[in-house]
């Protein structure tokens, strides 16, 4: 069955520990941290203080979503906290592209493969499960080689930076081509989802072979969130 992770990005951030130990009651199954630097991504968040506080409201695994340039100089923070996986992207030596909400990083190959690798290999090192992350323009194949070594492949489906933005949908395409390379291989990581996912589209999106669905704004905007978990997963 598929998983949930709320991202806690669309939380109400004066009651984040009732809201976080909500969703724990809710059903869900991990809670996910958008963390942005404001340099990778055309926003700020927050830091390790916020994911401390998520990670004392609830036992939940915890997955951190590392929208930053250097991730380098913040696993180490995360790690320390327990959180089981850490993700960051794959277009972090790539290409910054406007778009109408400010950039988006994309690449079309990978400039520094050993960057990546020693990436993965640092968060293993430290007790965390790594994860890779692709935007919607890059293509997901420049993951495959670094495929073995991960837990977690995040597909996005926004152009990361914001809570409720639409859905892109060259994202299933992806889904199936990462769940063909992990079956033929034999693989074990999961495939995630992340940016507009709802009602509408998580059947589908589970079908593909997405393991895990990050829901932020369908979440916490929903008035039951119990109910929420439970026609999402249904
Ligand atoms: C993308 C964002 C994602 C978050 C997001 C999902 O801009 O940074 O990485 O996980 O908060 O939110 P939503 O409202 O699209 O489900
Ligand atoms: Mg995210």
């Amino acid at each position: 069955m598929v998983k949930i992770a709320p991202s806690i990005l669309a939380a109400d951030f004066g009651l984040l520990a009732e809201e976080i130990k909500a969703a724990e009651r809710a059903g869900a199954d991990l809670i996910h941290l958008d963390i942005m630097d404001g340099h990778f991504v055309p926003n700020l968040s927050f830091g390790a203080g916020v994911a401390k506080i998520s990670k004392k409201a609830t036992s939940l695994p915890h997955d951190a979503h590392l929208m930053v340039t250097d991730p380098e100089h913040h696993i180490e923070a995360f790690a320390k906290l327990g959180l089981e996986i850490i993700s960051f992207h794959i277009e972090i030596d790539g290409k910054k592209e406007e778009w109408e909400r400010g950039w988006v990083y994309h690449a079309k190959k990978v400039a520094n493969v050993d960057r990546i690798a020693r990436l993965i290999e640092r968060i293993r090192e430290l007790g965390s499960k790594p994860g890779l992350v692709v935007n919607p323009p890059t293509d997901v194949d420049l993951t495959f080689p670094f495929l073995k070594d991960i837990d977690l492949l995040l597909l996005m489906s926004v152009n990361p930076g914001f809570a409720g933005q639409k859905f892109i949908s060259n994202v299933y395409d992806k889904i199936k081509h990462a769940d063909r390379f992990r079956r033929q291989n034999k693989l074990r990581f999961e495939i995630m989802v992340d940016g507009g996912v709802g009602l509408d589209n998580a059947n589908a999106l589970s079908e593909a072979g997405a393991d895990i669905l990050v829901a932020g704004s369908s979440f916490f905007g929903a008035t039951n969130y119990g109910e929420f978990i439970r026609a999402i997963k249904s």
